[in-house]
């Protein structure tokens, strides 16, 4: 028979809190209430991110991926050969074929991503069609100093715009922090434009739902590995491009008064009241470079789609 203590008793969490929890925690304890959106990215999470990346309303990879296919082997003759090629916030691994199909004399490629599970589902095909490449991924929040395998020279690869995750401020600070860790070599990075409002509104506000599902699919990791009881449905995915700030902010609105239990703490979120979950910042050309200027970069060239939607800037050490 079974002990009874096995029936109905809740898995008590031991050890100490995760990142998430203490995030978590935090950001409903302040107001406004805001978290990183880093906490996206769970396995359910970064599948629906590449779903997010097929949607015919989001531009930017679509754009990226034309900017990376037409002129990859021009982007390519900035790596020195033999260099440590370091992608930041890997993802599925699908941009950086298109340059590694393009560099003549790479050396090792260097993955880096939160998360580990997929990650690690990424880099299995890669190994099996690029046999000669050396693929040591790294499963790790890349804003914070990482440490890699000791390589002379180094190339960095930033695509996506995840670097509009950040603020100005944190990006150039970012941007120094890359600069240090890429020895005799530079950073491709792809950086989102600034432009008409209607067209970054849809890019935010599919058809499908699905960037309300990735939204929302934070809370629904909350309920899972934390135990947290968000009433999901009852939070709006709320998303709109504010042009003082050059930003699309998105934010999850309770559309009723509830009260939450994470980590045994309870929060209340009044009719309307908002957890602003991400800011995705938007530059010109011309902004962008003079950041990584004040980076310590020296920006060589960019390359821009004729709709001038999306940009891939070198940016060399
Ligand atoms: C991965 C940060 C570049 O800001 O466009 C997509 C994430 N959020 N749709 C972006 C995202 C909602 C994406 N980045």
């Amino acid at each position: 028979t079974m002990p009874l203590t096995a029936l109905n008793v809740p898995e008590r969490r031991s050890g100490p809190p995760s990142d998430f929890e203490r995030e978590l925690v935090a950001a409903l304890s302040a107001r406004p209430r805001s978290i990183s959106p880093k906490f996206f990215y769970d396995t359910a999470g970064s599948r629906l991110f590449d779903r997010i990346c097929d949607l015919p309303e989001y531009y930017p990879t679509r754009t990226e991926f034309g900017l990376l296919a037409d002129h990859g082997p021009d982007m390519a003759s900035h790596f020195a050969d033999g260099a440590d090629l370091v992608e930041f916030g890997a993802g599925s691994l699908t941009k950086v074929r298109l340059l590694l199909d393009a560099w003549e004399r790479p050396g090792r490629f260097i993955p880096v991503d939160i998360s580990a599970e997929h990650l690690h589902q990424s880099a299995a095909p890669l190994r099996a069609e690029y046999p000669g490449l050396e693929v040591l991924p790294i499963a790790a929040d890349f804003t914070r100093p990482l440490s890699l395998p000791a390589a002379e020279r180094r190339v960095g690869f930033f695509p996506g715009s995840s670097i509009g995750n950040l603020g100005p401020v944190a990006a150039v600070r970012f941007l120094r922090q890359a600069a240090q860790c890429l020895p005799g070599g530079g950073l491709l990075v792809g950086v989102d434009l600034v432009k008409d409002p209607a067209t970054l509104h849809r890019a935010y506000n599919d058809a499908a739902g699905v960037t309300a599902a990735f939204n929302r699919n934070l809370l629904v990791r909350a309920n899972r590995e934390l135990g947290a009881d968000f009433d999901v449905a009852a939070f709006d995915h709320y998303a709109f491009y504010d042009p003082l700030q050059q930003r699309v902010e998105m934010h999850l609105v309770s559309r009723r008064a509830q009260t939450v239990t994470v980590a045994d703490q309870c929060f209340e979120f009044a009719e309307g009241e908002s957890l602003h979950t991400e800011n995705s910042h938007k530059y010109t050309v011309e902004g962008f470079r003079q950041m990584a200027r004040r980076a310590g970069f020296t920006p060589g060239p960019v390359w821009v789609d004729d709709a001038r939607l999306f940009s891939v800037h070198w940016l060399a050490t």
